[in-house]
């Protein structure tokens, strides 16, 4: 049984605590049979079908005017989650990270008409950003938006990497539109599947697998109207959604890392080694104390970015950051640990603590990679530093 007394701790309010609460209990009831390892497209759209039956999807999705994410909500349901199944978080991350740009800035006709399906689980959206020269250097982006006419733009070029390719029902597609060089010349557009001249041009394999694909768009004709936010904002349009996802993304890892501990736990207790419990050596007890000790640090700088941004911060870059970073690095030690306390059955396909050391990886990579965490702190750290000096010298 997973650790909750962080749930007392003063960035929750008691419906954040309840939502835990019902959500643990909903994913111990239902995910198990919704998950079959053989056919994973099924699974995630099974999943996300019963995420939206039950209601967990609202948080995902909201629908009302103006409303926006509440990050804290996010965070609890990503990390119970991942502690269950990490398919069940990627298809409840999904739903959020490829509807957030329409969340964030969409019209209020683009939210009624795509919103409504994410949060009820009867459609699928995707996030299409990354391309193969462009991950971490997003304005490198070489796909274009071409004007075709006064009210449509053709799409040329291709997205890789984007999870969900193959089984969304439209998909977030960032394109050089050409306003201005670099970042400030992207636009964001939702592109339907089945739209002329988009292809899933292949599906990728991946350790921990999930749907994941390579985009083709030849001629794409997208309406001007799907255009999300206007001509030039699409980079911070992304910047925006991965302000908010990259949080959960340090929730994930933690729903992974607290998995590991109370898997590392529970064999070091009833491990009998050398006439007594694994967990009465005291190189186990380092190694429990340092997962344990890492899982709190972790869940510390998650909430504070999370509760940071539901207190109206516009910006929490810096918080995200460190949150997202500290917590995957610290999750993928916590569970090599667990791994090692496992000894030869740690590394067993189908024991848990060799799922969770597969699904772990990625997360330090996708929607940053640490590097770029650690350039994206030090870029705040320093225009913060600057902005004082400024405003010392305006005294
Ligand atoms: N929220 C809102 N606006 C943001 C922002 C954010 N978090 N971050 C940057 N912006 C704005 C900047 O303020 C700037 O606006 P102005 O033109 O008004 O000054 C504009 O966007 C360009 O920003 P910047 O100059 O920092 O752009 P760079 O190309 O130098 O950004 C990094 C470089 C590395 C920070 C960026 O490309 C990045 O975060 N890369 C990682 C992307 C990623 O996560 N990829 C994984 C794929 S997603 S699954």
């Amino acid at each position: 049984m997973a650790d909750r007394s962080f749930l007392t701790w003063p960035f929750f309010e008691d419906g954040h605590r309840a939502f835990a609460e019902e959500i643990a209990t909903w994913a111990d009831d239902n995910v198990g049979p919704l998950v079959d390892h053989h056919d994973i497209d099924k699974s995630c759209q099974s999943i996300v079908a019963a995420l939206g039956a039950s209601g967990w999807l609202k948080a995902a999705a909201p629908l009302g005017a103006g409303e926006s994410h509440d990050v804290r909500t996010l965070c609890l349901a990503r990390e119970t989650l991942a502690y269950h199944t990490g398919l069940a978080d990627f298809a409840f991350a999904m739903q959020g990270l490829g509807s957030g740009p329409v969340v964030l800035a969409g019209t209020p006709e683009q939210r009624a008409k795509y919103l409504p399906g994410v949060a009820d689980g009867t459609a699928i959206p995707a996030f299409a950003l990354s391309e193969e020269d462009a991950g971490s250097d997003v304005a490198a982006m070489a796909t274009t938006a071409e004007p075709d006419g006064n009210d449509h733009v053709r799409l040329n070029g291709a997205k890789t990497w984007i999870s969900n390719g193959g089984i969304a029902d439209w998909y977030v597609v960032f394109a050089r539109s050409g306003e201005a060089p670099g970042a400030r010349g992207l636009s964001a557009y939702l592109v339907e599947a089945g739209t002329p001249g988009f292809e899933v041009a292949e599906r990728i394999d991946v350790i921990a697998p999930h749907p994941l694909a390579t985009l083709e768009f030849d001629g794409c004709r997208v309406p001007i109207e799907n255009r999300i936010g206007g001509g030039g904002d699409g980079f911070k349009v992304a910047m925006a959604t991965l302000d908010i996802f990259r949080s959960t993304v340090g929730a994930a890892a933690l729903g992974f890392a607290r998995r590991a501990l109370d898997e590392g736990l529970a064999r070091a207790r009833s491990r009998q080694i050398f006439g007594a419990p694994l967990a009465d050596l005291q190189l186990t007890q380092a190694g429990l104390a340092d997962m344990a000790t890492g899982v709190d640090a972790a869940a510390l700088l998650i909430y504070r970015s999370a509760w940071t941004k539901d207190q109206g911060a516009a910006r929490v870059t810096r918080e995200a950051s460190m949150a997202k970073m500290f917590a995957t690095e610290t999750a993928q030690t916590v569970i090599d640990r667990a791994v090692q306390i496992f000894g030869g059955l740690g590394v067993k396909s189908g024991v848990k603590v060799e799922e969770l050391y597969r699904e772990i990886r990625a997360l330090r990579i996708y929607e940053g990679a640490t590097e770029v965490q650690k350039v994206v702190i030090a870029r705040e750290l320093v225009k913060a530093a600057e902005a004082a000096d400024a405003a010392a010298a305006a005294r």
